[in-house]
């Protein structure tokens, strides 16, 4: 059967990106495939976090996870640092990586910044372990927004480079799933930016957890240019803060760009945004509602968690084995 791996950081502020990106996403494909959905907390310390926050978060994660419609029985949902396997598989592949293919990541220019000296070893071979998290699986699918197809290739190209030194064909190449008209949301305040967690402005993004309040007054400041909505999709390109709401409106309504571009053609961005902030509320009210019941019992959220990781080492510990077996490593 398929397997699926993915994942999200722990590091506060889901939103609407990693929903309409991901999470959302999974819900369907649970049913046609084998799933594993993990909360990588490991990534997340490669940037510094709070440690009750982390703590916090990584609940909030699997909160969302399952509010969002994962079921906990059918799929595996877990933390990333309860399974060593993950780190000690990275070890095997990081040395087998050139650092000429760790220096090609965006992602890592663009949170190492102008301090690149001064970035954290974790950061750069941050790839690394997210190959290792879905090597180490054996997964065939893996779905994610647009912003990871570039650590999803690398993943590739690392499973590649084990299976060719030792001669087999060990790990399977792992296929990026990218779906939907929303693979890559950006900030409402700036629509060349990606939406993010860690965008120091709360009105740059849409939370999970935001009541019909705060989605309402994000959405109505939006920016937005005075024109209304073109009639054509190349028109509408040529403005990325119109292009992302009616994308994001179109992701939510479960609809293409095309149709829902013709719903709003020629009519002016108040109306507009006031039908965007009523499915928005429609739709992420209902999980936020959820999601802040399931983080009012932190003692069902472990137990889910405790599961998973029982289920993920299961998995993964064999895999392991025999990567170190092959790497020529004695198990006396
Ligand atoms: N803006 C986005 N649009 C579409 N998908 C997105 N994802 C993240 N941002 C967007 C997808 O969400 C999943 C989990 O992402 P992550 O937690 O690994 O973090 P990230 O990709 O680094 O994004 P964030 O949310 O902006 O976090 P910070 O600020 O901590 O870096 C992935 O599938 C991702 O593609």
């Amino acid at each position: 059967m398929n397997r699926i791996f993915s994942g999200v950081q722990p590091t506060g502020n889901l939103h609407l990106g990693n929903y309409l990106g991901a999470i959302r996403n999974w819900v369907a494909l649970q049913n046609e495939y084998e799933c594993i959905f993990c909360i990588v907390d490991l990534h997340a310390l490669t940037l510094p976090q709070d440690p009750d926050e982390l703590r916090a978060s990584t609940r909030e994660v699997t909160a969302a996870y399952i509010a969002a419609g994962i079921d906990p029985e059918r799929c595996i949902i877990f933390n990333q640092s309860m399974v060593p396997a993950h780190a000690e598989l990275a070890w095997l592949l990081a040395c087998l990586t050139p650092l000429g293919w760790l220096n090609r990541m965006t992602q890592f220019k663009e949170k190492a910044g102008k301090q690149r000296e001064m970035a954290g070893l974790g950061l750069y071979s941050y790839p690394v372990l997210m190959a290792a998290d879905i090597l180490v699986y054996k997964a065939t699918h893996v779905p994610v927004g647009e912003d990871q197809k570039q650590h999803l290739e690398l993943a590739r190209d690392i499973a590649g480079a084990f299976n060719r030194r030792y001669d087999r064909d060990f790990f399977p190449l792992p296929e990026p799933q990218i779906f939907g008209a929303a693979t890559r949301v950006m900030s409402l305040r700036d629509g060349t930016k990606k939406m993010s967690k860690s965008d120091s402005s709360d009105f740059s993004r849409i939370n999970m957890t935001d009541d019909a309040q705060a989605i309402t007054l994000k959405i109505r400041r939006a920016k937005t240019d005075p024109l209304p909505l073109p009639s054509t999709i190349a028109d509408l390109e040529r403005r990325p803060e119109a292009d992302n709401l009616l994308g994001i409106y179109a992701a939510l309504a479960g609809m293409s760009r095309e149709v829902a571009l013709t719903r709003f053609a020629g009519r002016n961005f108040s109306e507009f945004k006031e039908a965007l902030s009523e499915l928005s509320v429609e739709v992420l009210g209902r999980i936020g509602g959820e999601m802040r019941r399931l983080m009012a019992d932190p003692g069902y959220i472990d137990a889910v968690l405790r599961r998973g990781v029982e289920r993920a080492r299961a998995i993964a510990e064999p895999v392991l084995r025999e990567a170190q077996q092959i790497s020529g490593l004695l198990r006396p």
